[in-house]
């Protein structure tokens, strides 16, 4: 299988969990502002949609948006703990956290990075936010994950998505249980081992 991904982008919740499952995936990297692959490629032959992840499976067929990409990975491992049981109220409530990360979280604070973005909805975005972030800074507050007491996709998927605030120059500090996730998810060895894959440091970093 190959991955398509941008460092520091949405794709690093696949590849995190990727690498938590034990899937072995290629990495293909992609250069949004030129939709180019290194080998001089154009993206949208992969995906026509132009946006990573992009996962093309071993039969050639290719499954998008990040949140259906991170299930299928943690699917092919059951025992990973990654994605819970089918039927389990623990997989209902990652699948539900999965959807308001994607819907929530990262298609507002994703429209922060593009300097077209006009500024009545950088206002909106940023009165809304501070809302999202104190009602997850309270579950956080007790557990030390999303759903149940182990790491599963939608960490993976929140922890990029949130790292995304120290380059937007969000101030996270009135939320220290969400400063103590992004701290915590970052020591994972496996997650450490795709940061450093994709030349990023201790965090999810512009793409
Ligand atoms: N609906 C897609 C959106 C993915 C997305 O926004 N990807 C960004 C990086 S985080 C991207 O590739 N943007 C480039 C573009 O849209 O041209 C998903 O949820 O996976």
């Amino acid at each position: 299988m190959q991955l398509y991904y941008a460092p520091g982008a949405c794709s690093l919740a696949a590849h995190i969990t990727a690498r938590e499952a034990g899937v072995p995936v290629d990495l293909v990297k992609v250069d949004i502002p030129t939709g180019r692959l290194e080998d001089g490629r154009e993206f949208r032959q992969v995906n026509p949609r132009g946006y990573v992840p992009a996962l093309v499976l071993d039969d050639g067929e290719l499954v998008t948006e990040a949140q259906v990409v991170v299930q299928y990975l943690a699917d092919l491992v059951p025992t990973s703990g990654l994605f819970p049981p089918p039927g389990t109220r623990d997989r209902l409530r990652v699948q539900e956290w999965l959807g308001y990360v994607a819907t929530e979280l990262h298609k507002p604070l994703g429209s922060l990075w593009d300097p077209s973005t006009p500024e009545a909805w950088r206002g909106k975005v940023r009165e809304w936010l501070p809302v999202r972030f104190a009602e997850l800074d309270a579950h956080l507050a007790t557990r030390p994950f999303l759903v149940g007491s182990g790491f599963t996709v939608a960490d993976a998927y929140l922890f990029v998505i949130l790292s995304w605030t120290r380059y937007l120059s969000i101030d996270l500090s009135p939320y220290p249980a969400l400063e103590a996730f992004l701290a915590r998810v970052a020591e994972r060895p496996k997650v450490r081992q795709a940061l450093a894959e994709e030349g990023l440091g201790g965090g999810a970093e512009p793409v």
